[in-house]
C-alpha cells in the first residue's frame, strides 16, 4: 500500500500539516469507493442521480458557474530558468511560486477529507506508463480519476517500490469549511476559490492546482501530468507526450493504419477517435483520444500508447448522427457535467437530438424552454466515461507495448486558407506545419471564441517547456526515426464557402481523407505537388456518396498566394518571439515557402 512507502507518507504528511484536513483518507479505485462516494456526492447536493431506468450508475453536477473550463492565464510553468518555460507560457520562479502556494494552501481542507489517489497514466507497468499520486478535497475529482485513470493502491505502490518514479500532485478547491478563527461555514454543491492556480514544475515534476474542480484544472492525471509534465519528461528523456487521438483504420482489403492526430481543444479529436467510416468496407478503431505518448523502439519506429483510462468528452453536437459510437458508450456509468436534465430524470445537450425538449433544467439550474436564449447545455459541458465503453474500442487498447504510428495528422478550425488535406513532403515540412498550425478559439478554455491564434501542435495551452525547443526535439526525433518515421499530414474539416457553411461533410465522411492517406502510405497514389505539400488529385480520392461539387473541391484545395502570404508573414513575426531558439530548418522552410509564395503571387 501507498501509505507504507516512506517517501509517498512524508510527503502526504507534508502537506496534510500545510493543508489541515479533518481527515485522510487513502483511495483504492474499488467498485465500493465508487458507491460509497457517488452516493455520498448526491446526499451533498453535488451530483443529481440520473434516473437509473434510463441511465444507471449515471450522475450529473453543476459546476459553480464561474468554474467551467480551463484557466489558461493562470496556469504557470515554473522552471528554474524564465526562457526554459518560453514566451508562450505563464513563468513564476519556482521558489517565489512555492512560497506563494504554501500560504494559499495553508489550512485549504479544514473541515474537509484529504484523499490520497495512487494512480497510473497507461496501463501499470507497462513501458510507456507512469505513475503519479493526487490529493484532492475534492469527491468528485477522485471518482472521476476512477474513470479517467487506473486508480490502484497496491499496483501503484508495487511500482514505486520497484523504483518508479513518482509525480507528486496537490489539488485543492480553495474552499475550506472552517475558517482562521474555527468558525464553520456550510458547504455548496460545487465548491471552488474565485483566486486559481494550475501550476506546474517541470524540473522537479510536480503539479500544484488551487481553486478549480473542473476537468483540465482538476483531473490532474491528464493535461497538467499527461501533457505539461510528461512533455518536459519526454524531452529529457528521448520520447513525445502529445496532444492527440489514437486509431487504428482497417481498409477494405484489411491493412491496417495507426494513426495520431493533434487537433486543438474542441475541434474534432473524440469524434475522429470514435468515427463510424461512411466509405465503405472502412473501420475505425479507437485507442485514445484526447493524449499520446509515444516512444522510439529498437525496431526503428514510433510507439504509441493512450495514458487515460476514459473519455472527457465534449457534450454539445454530440448526437447519434454525429458521433452514435460515443453516444452507445454513454448509456450507463458516466459523470456528466453542465449539461442539461430532463423531467423524466435524464440528460440532454444541444446536438444530442434533432428534436428539442419542450421543457429542461438548464446546466444552471434554471427552468428552461426553446424559446429560452441561452443554450440548455454549457457550450462546455462533458461527459465522463470509461474507454472500454465505447463500442468501438480497439480489443488491445490498453496493451502496455503500445501501436507502431503511420501516420500523424495536425488540424485546426479553419475558415479559411487551410486545405482539406496535405502531406508534407518530408519530415520537416510537417514539423512545420505542426508548430504553425493556428485554430479559431473555442469553449474549452476561457477567452474569445472565434479568435484565430496560433497554436502549436494544439499544445499551446499544454507544452511544459519552451515551444522552441519542443519544435527542436520534434526535429531530433525525426533524426532518430529517419525510415521509420510516420508520414505527417494536415487537416482541415472547417473550411467554409462564402455563405457560411461547411464545405467538407466531417465526421464519418473524413474516412475518406483516411483513405487518401492509406493510399499515400502504400505508394498506390502519387498526388499533385503544390507549394504546401502534396494534395490529392481528385481522382485518387474518394467522394462518391457525398454531397461534395466539383466546385467544393475546388474551395477546399484554393490557394490564394496572397493570402498564404499574410499568413507566412504571420509565422515569421510568431517565430520572432522565440528569438535564437527557433529550430533552423523551419526557418528555412519558412523562407522557402515564401519565396515561392512570392513567385507564385508575382505570375
Ligand atoms: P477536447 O476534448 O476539448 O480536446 O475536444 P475534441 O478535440 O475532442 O473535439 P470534439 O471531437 O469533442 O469536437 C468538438 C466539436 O467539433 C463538436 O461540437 C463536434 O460536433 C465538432 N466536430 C467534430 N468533428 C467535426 C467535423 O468533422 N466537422 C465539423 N464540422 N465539426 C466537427
Ligand atoms: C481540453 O480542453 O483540451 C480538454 C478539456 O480536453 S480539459 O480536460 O478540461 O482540459
Ligand atoms: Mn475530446
Amino acid at each position: 500500500m501507498v501509505q507504507h512507502i516512506e517517501s509517498v507518507a512524508q510527503w502526504v504528511q507534508q502537506f496534510a500539516d500545510i493543508l489541515q484536513p479533518e481527515r485522510i483518507q487513502w483511495v483504492d479505485g474499488s467498485a465500493e469507493e465508487w458507491e460509497t462516494l457517488t452516493q455520498q456526492l448526491v446526499d451533498d447536493g453535488t451530483f443529481i442521480r440520473l434516473n437509473p431506468e434510463k441511465r444507471p450508475n449515471s450522475f450529473l453536477a453543476r459546476t459553480d458557474p464561474t468554474d467551467v473550463a480551463r484557466v489558461e492565464d493562470r496556469t504557470f510553468i515554473c522552471s528554474a530558468r524564465e526562457e526554459d518555460a518560453g514566451p508562450t507560457n505563464n513563468w513564476r520562479e519556482p521558489g517565489k511560486m512555492r512560497e506563494e502556494l504554501i500560504e494559499v494552501f495553508r489550512g485549504a481542507m479544514r473541515g474537509r477529507t484529504l484523499y490520497v489517489i495512487p494512480f497510473s497514466m497507461g496501463p501499470i507497468g507497462g513501458d510507456i506508463s507512469q505513475v503519479g499520486i493526487q490529493l484532492t478535497d475534492s469527491p468528485y475529482v477522485v471518482v472521476s480519476m476512477h474513470l479517467m485513470t487506473r486508480v490502484d493502491n497496491d499496483r501503484v505502490a508495487e511500482q514505486i517500490a520497484n523504483g518508479a518514479e513518482w509525480v507528486p500532485a496537490v489539488h485543492s478547491v480553495g474552499y475550506p469549511l472552517i475558517d482562521e478563527n474555527g468558525d464553520a461555514r456550510p458547504d455548496v454543491p460545487w465548491p471552488s476559490n474565485p483566486t486559481k492556480y494550475i501550476v506546474q514544475f517541470p524540473e522537479t515534476r510536480e503539479i500544484w492546482s488551487y481553486g478549480s474542480g473542473y476537468g483540465g484544472n482538476a483531473l490532474l492525471g491528464k493535461k497538467c501530468y499527461a501533457l505539461r509534465i510528461a512533455s518536459a519528461m519526454g524531452h529529457d528523456q528521448g520520447w513525445l507526450a502529445e496532444h492527440m487521438l489514437l486509431i487504428r483504420a482497417t481498409s477494405p482489403a484489411g491493412r491496417s493504419y495507426h494513426i495520431t492526430a493533434a487537433f486543438p481543444s474542441a475541434c474534432g479529436k473524440t469524434n475522429f477517435a470514435m468515427m463510424r467510416p461512411t466509405l465503405p468496407g472502412w473501420k475505425v478503431e479507437t485507442l485514445g483520444d484526447d493524449i499520446v505518448w509515444m516512444r522510439p523502439k529498437a525496431d526503428g519506429r514510433l510507439y504509441a500508447i493512450n495514458p487515460e483510462n476514459g473519455f472527457f468528452g465534449v457534450a454539445p453536437g454530440t448526437g447519434v448522427t454525429t458521433n452514435p459510437n460515443a453516444i452507445e458508450a454513454l448509456s450507463e456509468n458516466v459523470i456528466f457535467t453542465n449539461v442539461a436534465l430532463t423531467d423524466d430524470g435524464d440528460v440532454w445537450w444541444e446536438g444530442l437530438t434533432p428534436e428539442v425538449p419542450e421543457h429542461l433544467i438548464d446546466w444552471r439550474g434554471r427552468d428552461w424552454t426553446p424559446s429560452s436564449e441561452t443554450p440548455a447545455a454549457h457550450p462546455n459541458s462533458r461527459f465522463t466515461v470509461r474507454a472500454d465503453q465505447a463500442p468501438s474500442i480497439a480489443p488491445d487498447w490498453d496493451e502496455p507495448a503500445g501501436v507502431p504510428v503511420d501516420a500523424v495528422l495536425f488540424g485546426g478550425r479553419r475558415r479559411t486558407n487551410t486545405p482539406l488535406v496535405v502531406e508534407a513532403r518530408s519530415w520537416r515540412d510537417g514539423v512545420y506545419i505542426g508548430a504553425t498550425m493556428a485554430s479559431e478559439q473555442t469553449a474549452a478554455a476561457e477567452g474569445t471564441v472565434g479568435q484565430l491564434r496560433r497554436d502549436p501542435f494544439a499544445m499551446l495551452p499544454f507544452c511544459g517547456y519552451n515551444m522552441a525547443d519542443y519544435w527542436g526535439h520534434w526535429l531530433e526525433i525525426g533524426e532518430t526515426l529517419g525510415e521509420g518515421a510516420p508520414h505527417i499530414f494536415g487537416v482541415n474539416w472547417f473550411r467554409r464557402a462564402a455563405d457560411g457553411s461547411f464545405l467538407w461533410p466531417g465526421f464519418g465522411d473524413n474516412s475518406r481523407v483516411i483513405d487518401w492517406i492509406s493510399k499515400r502510405l502504400e505508394n498506390e497514389v502519387t498526388g499533385e505537388s503544390s507549394l504546401l505539400g502534396i494534395l490529392p488529385k481528385h481522382e485518387e480520392f474518394e467522394l462518391e456518396g457525398t454531397e461534395v461539387s466539383d466546385e467544393d473541391w475546388q474551395a477546399l484545395f484554393a490557394l490564394d498566394p496572397e493570402a498564404w502570404l499574410h499568413e507566412t508573414d504571420d509565422v515569421e513575426r510568431y517565430f520572432k518571439i522565440f528569438g535564437s531558439r527557433v529550430p533552423q530548418p523551419l526557418r528555412a522552410r519558412l523562407e522557402e515557402l515564401q519565396a515561392a509564395l512570392e513567385a507564385e503571387a508575382n505570375r
